[in-house]
């Protein structure tokens, strides 16, 4: 197999504690799922290979914050070298999806200015409890160019889609010509942001964009 078919790729989750970070790394990982998730992992980052299509494999090296959002902080070394950021928030807690914007603050610091984030609304089998609006947090996500989905860790609802959605996403920057604004149309529509199977509004004009 040669290198363009097998890359690795450092994706580093972060949210406000209980909104299920461990548990989707556990989901993506090892397809498992436990009400009693450890707070703090002894490793804190884990790898899973996926298949995004004939001929490519992508490593996908996972790192968990092993309780650092607890205090709200999170090191600038966990930032370093990451390809994108998974921030999570719980779909029946209002607080952690406000919070979502301190924690892209942490991304705009701290992480390279190409990194690709993806936003998750978590606990989506909780629908009854539910205080996000879908179609509000989709906006937001729009906004500022983020891929979005809604997941349950519990039953696995959206978690490999998610995944796979942002690995391919990924592989297709990783691939894109140096001078893409002088190829052809064709060319570039081929390497346009996958966001939410819709295309980006441009309408919405925020601060700063995540690639
Ligand atoms: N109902 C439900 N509970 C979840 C889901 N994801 C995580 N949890 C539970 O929420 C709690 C916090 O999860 P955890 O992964 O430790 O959150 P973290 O602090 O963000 O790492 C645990 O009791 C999990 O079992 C989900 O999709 N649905
Ligand atoms: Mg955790």
């Amino acid at each position: 197999m040669s290198e363009a078919d097998f890359a690795t790729y450092k994706i580093i989750i972060i949210g406000d504690e209980s909104v299920g970070k461990t548990s989707l790394v556990m989901r993506i990982v090892d397809n498992q799922f436990s009400y009693s998730m450890p707070i703090t992992v002894g490793v804190d980052n884990y790898s899973r290979i996926l298949q995004i299509n004939s001929t490519t494999k992508l490593n996908l090296n996972i790192w968990d914050t092993a309780g650092q959002e607890r205090f709200s902080v999170i090191a600038p070394s966990y930032f370093r070298g990451s390809k994108a950021a998974v921030i999570v928030y719980d779909i029946t807690r209002e607080e952690s999806f406000k919070n979502v914007e301190y924690w892209a603050k942490h991304i705009t610091e701290y992480a390279s200015s190409d990194i690709k984030v993806m936003l998750i609304g978590n606990k989506l089998d909780l629908e009854d409890k539910r205080k996000v609006l879908k179609k509000i947090a989709l906006d937001y996500a729009r906004s500022y160019n983020m891929i979005f989905f809604e997941t349950s860790c519990l039953n696995a609802t959206n978690v490999e889609t998610a995944f796979v959605s942002l690995a391919k996403e990924l592989h297709h920057i990783d691939r894109k010509p140096e001078h893409i604004e002088n190829c052809p149309e064709a060319i570039k529509e081929k390497f346009k942001s996958i966001i939410l199977d819709h295309k980006t509004d441009n309408t919405v004009k925020k601060k700063r964009k995540f690639c």
